[in-house]
């Protein structure tokens, strides 16, 4: 490890090496790249233990394929988990330079739409840190999920150039190319890799991340001069295509539009993927491959990876001359899949005709998988059409990848308790049936490291002074903050820290939008994708509300509040745009009312990704998690607030129901219709919106004021948004849960008054979060799913004291 003294002299050196410049010419992003780089240096060697470790005692290995990695920045995460943060802080402070600065240079990597890619980030961060050998297998999108701007009001989309810079993290392997063939008029395109390092936390652990990129085969671009214009125009035409195929993340995590070149990027990836693992195998251990199950597991992330399973069985087939038997049984032993949703809009399936033509092979296979499992449910339910027609991975003139999933793996989980029931009792109803053993539950996590250590310091240096570092390698250890919850002293620490934070994001925003919010007030959060079933409507009627009685008596005794918004809207989400429209229109009505004396505050901030979260996250007093029951699969967000000790405002829907049990009923606001209540109200036509709307006077007089022209905007711009919510569907219950979240939100009013009861609750929310870091969550995979052991040998952790 270098010294002070030498990462000074090494930091200028390799400035002048990369950049070319000194230290007073040097950008900050000169700067960046100069420590990245220097960071880099540090990686290479341990990298390469690691898969020498891995080979020799010859692990079993998980690769987990998923369209999105939300990585979100990497320096300061692999600085602190290599043990170089703190050098590096003082020696760059010595040369005049603020660390946090210069790390705000890197590109934020968001090649992920939200939750999904999120997770599989926060998956990396845990498989590494636990010394498990597990790798990512993605895209290498050129251009991640949009930016988004707001220009009067309204979301616009501009393109996310996250590559436009050096990436110094990719390490591009050219030799590792492979070869991926589709039907015309693609035929065979070439595969390049870039391994990206996961880094585990203080274990010497590297695990890798490898992201393909699409180009066009070397030969066809040969001979350009011998050429027709004719060819010369198809071959352009050609290498369009090729490079379209990596170029974009389709920015939609709902939707499903059976979107030509998504099917391309996934067989692409799948293809890819496997066949370098089925490579590297072979070069490992040899030709014979029929105990593939017991060294590698596959993994799909969502049903978006499940060509997994016949692009194997063409492997073992075509290439190695398997029969079908033995390929079906290695790769069904193989393969595991996670679903993330049960919204039936997301359900994967494709037309036959696209996949066949584009994918004729995998088609013939597919195909098969189709007869064979229909045979044995005809053996198994004789007669039952219904049943078996129901249940066909091809029917209805698509390719049901769901389906697909389900049959060609072992095991078939869901993301939180509720989530995997429904699983069990409506969505996979049936393949339940058939067979319950594939079916398990793992409630998500996300890293602790990451969401706590990283993102909010102070808490974590308050944590670890507290009850010592044990809690950073075991999270469950959190616990041993529950005996402090009632102390005075830590809960004012607490306090100080959070108000730490809260001025720092006023700043922000301050700096961001010339939009004052008061650091005293409130700070009530609602930021995640803008969709409909999560319901930011429902938080932006409550405003309204809120608002309309303060107008009515500006007297009334409320504690300030400052309402903050952050999420992105798919850009062709109508509706999703509109609400962002109705919250910045709110806004601008309520920031400028002096008659409510600033007891009001709305925001929008743009933008929202994972940099942004870790800024908004630490200042949150409220955690917003309103979901219509039975819709969120899990959600994530939930668990990173909790661990920072916000109080959770929700509905029981996905792991809020996990979070409930495990903080009990004092320490969480829940409210509203449960998932069952909504199950009823759907069928039984109870969900009518009119019952809400006249029998509430409160809930009337908002939802008018949608088209009444109270609100500052020209003709019927919220109409849509009135139309919705009055539909007889009952949309997404808004109005049926609207009163029983008004009193939710008066309980936190009056637990905000206790400045004893507020911060017990907030550390008994830090206390039980443990059991949400993806550690649990990973473990859980590794011993039930995966059948992968931590690799043990010379680079256990570093025996230095480790301290937050
Ligand atoms: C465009 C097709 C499509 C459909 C679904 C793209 C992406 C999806 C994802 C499955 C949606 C998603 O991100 N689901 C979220 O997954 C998180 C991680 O498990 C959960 O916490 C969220 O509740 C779930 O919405």
């Amino acid at each position: 490890m270098l010294t002070k003294q030498q990462c000074k002299e090494a930091f200028q050196k390799r400035l002048l090496a990369l950049a070319g410049v000194s230290l007073d010419e040097a950008t900050l992003y000169n700067k960046y790249t100069a420590l990245a780089s220097l960071v880099r240096d540090q990686i290479g060697q341990r990298w390469v233990d690691t898969s020498c470790r891995y080979s020799t005692q010859k692990q079993k290995q998980v690769y987990y394929f998923s369209v999105e990695f939300l990585l979100g920045r990497l320096l300061d995460n692999n600085l602190r988990n290599l043990g170089l943060r703190d050098v590096w802080v003082e020696a760059l402070a010595e040369l005049g330079i603020d660390y946090t600065e210069l790390a705000d240079a890197e590109h934020d990597a968001g090649l992920g739409n939200g939750g999904l890619g999120r997770l599989a980030a926060c998956f990396l961060d845990s498989l590494a840190s636990l010394g498990l050998p597990g790798h990512g297998c993605g895209i290498r999108y050129t251009y991640g999920l949009f930016k988004q701007a707001i220009v009067d009001g309204i979301q616009m989309e501009k393109p996310d150039t996250w590559l436009k810079d050096l990436n110094i993290w990719e390490y591009r392997k050219t030799n590792k190319a492979v070869f991926v063939q589709f039907g015309s008029p693609l035929g065979a395109v070439k595969a390049v890799p870039y391994d990206i390092p996961v880094i585990g936390y203080d274990n010497n652990t590297v695990n890798t991340l490898r992201l393909w990129s699409a180009e066009v085969r070397d030969e066809l671009i040969a001979n350009y001069s011998s050429m027709t214009p004719d060819d010369f125009r198809k071959l352009l035409e050609y290498k369009s295509w090729v490079e379209a195929i990596s170029q974009i993340l389709y920015p939609d995590d709902r939707y499903e539009e059976g979107r030509h070149l998504r099917l391309v990027q996934e067989y692409f990836l799948v293809s890819a993927g496997v066949q370098s693992i089925i490579r590297h195998i072979k070069s490992k251990q040899g030709d014979d491959l029929s105990s593939l199950s017991d060294q590698v597991a596959l993994h799909i992330n969502d049903t978006h990876p499940s060509l997994v399973i016949p692009e194997l069985m063409r492997i073992l087939m075509d290439e190695e001359g398997m029969g079908w038997e033995q390929a079906w049984e290695i790769t069904t032993n193989t393969v595991s899949y996670t679903n993330h949703t049960v919204l039936p809009e997301a359900l994967e399936k494709w037309p036959i005709s696209q996949f066949q033509s584009l994918l004729p092979r995998i088609y013939e296979i597919v195909n098969e998988i189709n007869e064979r499992f229909c045979a044995e449910l005809w053996q198994r339910y004789p007669g039952d059409w219904d049943r078996i027609a129901a249940m066909a991975v091809i029917a209805d003139g698509y390719v049901k990848m769901a389906h697909l999933a389900v049959a060609g793996s072992h095991s078939v989980n869901g993301v939180a308790q509720l989530h995997s029931t429904i699983l069990q009792t409506d969505l996979l109803k049936l393949f339940y049936q058939h067979t319950p053993y594939k079916f398990n539950n793992k409630t998500n996590g996300v890293t602790h490291r990451r969401w706590l250590l990283a993102a909010n310091p102070g808490l974590a240096g308050l944590i670890t002074d507290t009850i010592g570092p044990d809690w950073l390698h075991r999270p469950a250890s959190l616990e041993k903050l529950l005996p402090y919850a009632g102390d005075a002293g830590f809960q004012q620490k607490l306090a100080a820290v959070r108000q730490y934070r809260k001025q720092a994001l006023a700043k922000f925003i301050l700096h961001k939008d010339q939009i004052s919010l008061d650091p005293q007030s409130i700070f009530d959060v609602h930021v995640k994708r803008i969709h409909a079933y999560k319901r930011q409507l429902l938080n932006a009627l409550r405003i309204m509300e809120l608002y309309n009685r303060l107008k009515d008596n500006p007297q009334l005794a409320i504690l300030p509040r400052t309402f903050i918004f952050a999420g992105k809207a798919a850009p062709g989400y109508f509706l999703a745009k509109k609400i962002i429209q109705l919250i910045t229109t709110l806004a601008k009505v309520i920031n400028h009312d002096q008659s409510i004396q600033n007891k009001l505050k709305v925001v929008f901030i743009e933008n929202y990704g994972v940099t942004l979260a870790e800024q908004i996250i630490p200042a949150t007093d409220i955690s917003e998690q309103i979901s219509t029951a039975g819709k969120e699969a899990s959600g994530t967000g939930n668990m990173k607030f909790m661990m920072n000790g916000a109080i959770t405002v929700g509905t029981l829907d996905g792991a809020n129901v996990e979070i409930r049990d495990a903080v009990g009923d004092d320490n969480i606001a829940i409210f509203g219709l449960n998932a069952e209540q909504v199950t009823v109200c759907y069928q039984t036509g109870q969900c009518n919106p009119l019952t809400a709307y006249n029998q509430d006077e409160r809930i009337r007089r908002c939802v008018n004021q949608l088209i009444d022209g109270s609100l500052p905007v020209l003709g019927d711009e919220f109409k849509p948004l009135y139309d919705y919510l009055m539909h007889t569907n009952g949309a997404f219950l808004e109005l049926q849960d609207f009163a029983a979240y008004l009193d939710a939100q008066e309980k936190i009013d009056r637990l905000f008054r206790d400045d004893a009861g507020r911060w017990q609750v907030a550390a008994v929310n830090i206390a039980r979060s443990g059991c949400f870091s993806s550690d649990r969550t990973i473990s859980q995979y590794a011993a039930d799913i995966w059948h992968i052991r931590p690799s043990t040998g010379p680079a256990a952790r570093s025996k230095k004291k480790t301290r937050a």
